[in-house]
């Protein structure tokens, strides 16, 4: 009998219409399906990755015909579809496996096999186990199947109508999969190319922002090796060769660099040290990417980082001010003073970023009259905004001490399931008296009006690039150069972007590392300084 089983990825349609989200997909299944790909188990994986945003709304019975196993990642906003692709594809096929993942998902586990009839939930990040757990589902069944699930860590699943959570110690090394498996992206060609490309530096973070969960979904702060970021900068210089990341005119195209520079700069002394040496190696990786970051305004205050990076063509931070007002950011535990960084940003406005503000309103400080002064500060000292109500997030306090609402608007009923669709910083979804569910939505439209949204020139670029597409593909196609089934394969670009790299004196092996130590808070552990390249 064949080895080869057929594992369909998907990523549900968000509700946000999150224009960025359109643009590149989460990273999440890209290092799955490369875990699969470079698993030496019982069976070889034949792998698909469905962007709903991207391809459109999967097609239960169709796509899922001959699919041994489905894996879904979901956000807050995206679970009610991923409930629902779950529980079609049971319904439609009784011996699928299904697995479900993610910041949703991991603290929900109950809920997610409840409403979207998973087997198992995996807890937190997965690459190390999929492969494993993926043998175990298709190897064994009913008595034999709940003991070998036992013996995999970090996993949830039901045993007698009870949840079972297996522990996990260590943590998983960022570097386990070296390559994201862009290659099994559905219908990613030259003709419907990615329209930027996106690169994980680190996992984790130093920080603890009370409203966010990365600090629960990645428990150590942890930097992936230097030479995996020269390889991950490597292939996505390639795949824009090959077409698969759209390029403007010059042939550059927008980078999207996660969470590298969200820890503050200047009290995380060791880990801004080797950023540094880290960016000056970057140099002659990026001469045609147009780097975008998430970053912290105190990088404003550090001229030597700040020059490195608009030397590697960084042009782009997303910071994060939350608030303007002292006493907001103490709740958030953000530690920063509101008047700095106003200051900081506009220094990195004078340092040539664009700067997108990424803005938090909502918080129990503020009053109308505050908010509508925060949108006429924030414009004056960023390009553009982004803007967010407060939204209690699974796994952190907010989601315990807010008082849910109901899609209506009234307080949530016990035993009733949160209107997930409505999570999208648009509205309150949750109690407060200075505000319904309903004023909030008024007032969240009245404090967008007033800024510049970074979605506008998003979705703007997205139509440029949509025209210049079509009218180079048109030549392209006639010169016969749609990219070979070769080139869509991660073994291959595995091996092209180590010889590329050997050719810049740079060796890479792929090494398999499973475990590597948490670097934790910056004001208890030390920082891992890697090895010079
Ligand atoms: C970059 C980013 C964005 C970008 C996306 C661009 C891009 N494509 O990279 C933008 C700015 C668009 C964005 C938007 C939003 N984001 Co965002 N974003 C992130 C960020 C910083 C990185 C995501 C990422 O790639 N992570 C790295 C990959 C490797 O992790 P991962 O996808 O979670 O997958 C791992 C595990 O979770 C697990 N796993 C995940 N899925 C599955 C599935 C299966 C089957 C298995 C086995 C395992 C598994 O295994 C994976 C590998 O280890 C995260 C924070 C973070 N560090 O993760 C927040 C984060 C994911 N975002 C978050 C939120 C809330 C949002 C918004 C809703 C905000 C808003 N109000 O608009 C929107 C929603 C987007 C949408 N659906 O419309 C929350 C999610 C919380 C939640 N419970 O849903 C996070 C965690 C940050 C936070 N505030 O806590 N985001
Ligand atoms: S600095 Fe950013 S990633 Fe880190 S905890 Fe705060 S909001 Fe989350």
């Amino acid at each position: 009998m064949s080895r080869i089983r057929r594992v369909m990825l998907v990523q549900p349609e968000s509700p946000g219409g999150n224009f960025e989200y359109v643009v590149i997909p989460r990273q999440g299944l890209l290092f799955l399906s490369g875990a699969l790909q470079q698993s030496e188990g019982s069976y070889l994986y034949e792998r698909e990755l469905h962007f709903e945003d991207r391809s459109g709304k999967l097609d239960i019975e169709k796509d899922l015909y001959g699919v041994d196993v489905l894996m879904i990642s979901a956000l807050i906003n995206e679970a009610p579809r991923a409930y629902e692709i779950g529980r079609l594809a049971k319904q439609n096929y009784p011996n699928i496996i299904s697995i479900g993942g993610g910041p949703h998902m991991t603290p929900l586990a109950e809920e997610a096999i409840r409403e979207g009839k998973f087997d198992v939930i995996v807890l937190r990040e997965g690459e190390d186990i999929i492969a494993q757990l993926t043998d175990v589902l298709l190897t064994y069944k009913d008595a034999d199947l709940i003991k070998e699930l036992h013996k995999i860590p970090g996993i949830a699943f039901m045993e007698d109508n009870h949840l079972v959570e297996t522990p996990r110690r260590g943590l998983i090394s960022p570097d386990f999969v070296p390559l994201p498996d862009f290659y099994s992206i559905r219908d990613l060609t030259p003709s419907k190319p990615l329209m930027g490309g996106v690169l994980e530096t680190v996992r984790g973070c130093t920080e603890k922002c009370t409203y966010c969960q990365v600090i629960q979904q990645f428990l150590g702060y942890r930097m992936i090796s230097r030479e995996t970021e020269l390889a991950r900068l490597t292939q996505l210089q390639k795949m824009a060769e090959d077409g698969l990341i759209s390029t403007n005119r010059d042939n550059r195209f927008s980078v999207f660099v996660s969470d590298d520079l969200h820890p503050p700069p200047l009290r995380a002394v060791k880990f801004r040290n080797e950023r540094l040496e880290r960016i000056k190696s970057w140099k002659g990786y990026t001469d045609d990417m147009y780097l975008i970051c998430q970053s912290r305004a105190e990088i404003g205050q550090d001229l030597e980082l700040s020059e490195a990076l608009r030397d590697i063509n960084m042009e782009m931070l997303y910071v994060g001010v939350e608030s303007d007002d002292a006493k907001n950011l103490e709740y958030v535990k953000k530690r920063q003073e509101p008047g700095q960084v106003f200051k900081d940003l506009v220094s990195l406005n004078n340092m040539g970023f664009s700067v997108v503000a990424m803005t938090i309103i909502g918080l129990p400080h503020d009053t109308e009259k505050s908010i509508m002064e925060m949108a006429a500060r924030i414009t004056a000292v960023s390009k553009y905004q982004t803007a967010n109500w407060l939204t209690p997030l699974p796994a952190t306090s907010n989601w315990d001490d807010l008082v849910p609402l109901n899609e209506n608007g009234e307080v949530l009923e016990k035993g009733e399931m949160r209107p997930y669709h409505l999570y999208t910083g648009r509205q309150f979804v949750h109690h407060d008296q200075r505000w319904s569910m309903k004023e909030s939505r008024n007032l969240f439209d009245l404090y967008q009006s007033k800024l510049n949204p970074v979605d506008t020139l998003y979705s703007r670029l997205f139509r440029i690039s949509e025209r210049y597409r079509k009218m180079s593909n048109a030549t392209n196609l006639s010169a016969g150069k749609e990219v070979s089934y070769k080139n869509q394969n991660l073994e291959y670009a595995k091996n092209i972007v180590a010889s590329a790299l050997l050719e810049k004196g740079v060796e890479i092996t792929y090494e398999k590392t499973s475990l590597t130590k948490s670097l934790g808070h910056t004001n208890t552990t030390t920082i891992n300084m890697l090895s010079k390249i």
